[in-house]
């Protein structure tokens, strides 16, 4: 049912867009009809990353950032039958406390015909974003291929997604939960560009640095924008994965986030974990285990991609 409501001075009225299922806020429709910078964010971290209410008030700051990078932010969701595209803090608050479902694409259509509560992950955001045309978006980090994944064949769709939507999408490279060389391997099968931002290696999540170099790099918000135009001038379907480096003053020493990896992977192992459960799993593991300290640099890194991808779609949008 539309509704209408009014936050943060605007005007969020629920407007039906012409694709099916889609419930999106009149804010982010106009962003789209004036050819404006809209961001995707998703909001699995909100129900499945962080402790309630950590990953509300991020996603809540994550908005700002946007907003601050002169972006109209699209936080994506489903709830209520309808895939919502942008949402009120009331609803972020059903999304962390409402037992929410990981919705992968593969979800999408049972979470709408079940009329249950779906928290999007990058995949899902990604494929919500094509079919709205947005082609900005940011997260954490993305999923990838699992180590172990020539037993498992757990690779997330992130990769799959990444792959087939035009979308320019901010995460702070890979965590090292995943097999890293295998990540950039398939990414590069798929034809997803990598970019370095301000740096010419793959940050890690919590680390800035790592040992694998990207294939490109642009050192401003506008540099990152002209890959992305020329990549989809040239016929490419593909997303553009940018890299940023987690803020210096929040980011771990290699050190001690490999010893934590290790002791997620290895109580993951122990529970025999497997499916979508793997990475929750191994994101709570490392929460309790590390505490504020991991915590403080997920929340810092998100807000900051959101901010970023903000400043990319903005720089596109002027061109
Ligand atoms: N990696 C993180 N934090 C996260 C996720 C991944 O460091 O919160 C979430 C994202 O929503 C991502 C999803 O899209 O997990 C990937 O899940 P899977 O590995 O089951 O595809
Ligand atoms: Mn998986």
């Amino acid at each position: 049912m539309p509704f209408r409501s009014v936050s943060h001075g605007y005007d969020r009225s629920v407007t039906r867009h012409p694709a099916p299922f889609v419930n999106m806020t009149r804010e982010v429709r106009d962003a789209l009809v004036r050819g404006a910078g809209v961001v995707a964010l998703e909001t699995t971290y909100v129900s499945h990353g962080f402790p309630h209410p950590d990953g509300v008030a991020t996603a809540i700051a994550s908005e700002a950032a946007v907003r601050a990078s002169g972006a109209t932010p699209a936080t994506i969701a489903l709830l209520d039958g309808e895939i919502r595209v942008g949402l009120e803090p009331d609803d972020l608050e059903r999304i962390a406390l409402g037992d929410a479902r990981k919705v992968g694409p593969r979800d999408l259509a049972a979470t709408i015909a079940d009329g249950v509560i779906g928290a999007t992950t990058v995949a899902g955001t990604l494929a919500v974003a094509r079919l709205c045309g947005i082609h900005h978006a940011a997260t954490g980090g993305i999923g990838g291929v699992h180590r172990n994944a020539e037993l498992t064949f757990d690779i997330s769709a992130d990769l799959t997604e990444l792959g087939r939507a035009p979308v320019c999408l901010v995460s702070s490279g890979v965590k090292s939960i995943l097999d890293v060389p295998r990540t950039l391997e398939v990414l590069e099968t798929l034809g997803v560009p990598v970019v370095g931002f301000q740096t010419s290696v793959l940050p890690l999540f919590y680390c800035r640095e790592s040992d694998h170099a990207v294939p490109a790099r642009a050192d401003t918000p506008l540099r990152a924008a002209e890959i992305c135009r020329t990549h989809w001038e040239l016929g490419r379907a593909s997303a553009v994965l940018v890299a940023n480096p987690p803020p210096a003053e929040f980011a771990l020493e290699r050190s001690e986030a490999d010893a934590l990896i290790d002791a997620a992977l290895a109580a993951a192992a122990t529970a025999g974990v497997h499916g979508q459960a793997v990475t929750p799993f191994l994101l709570d593991h490392i929460h309790t285990a590390a505490g504020e300290r991991s915590r403080a640099v997920n929340r810092e890194l998100i807000v900051a991609n959101a901010g970023l991808a903000g400043a990319i779609a903005t720089a596109a949008a002027q061109r």
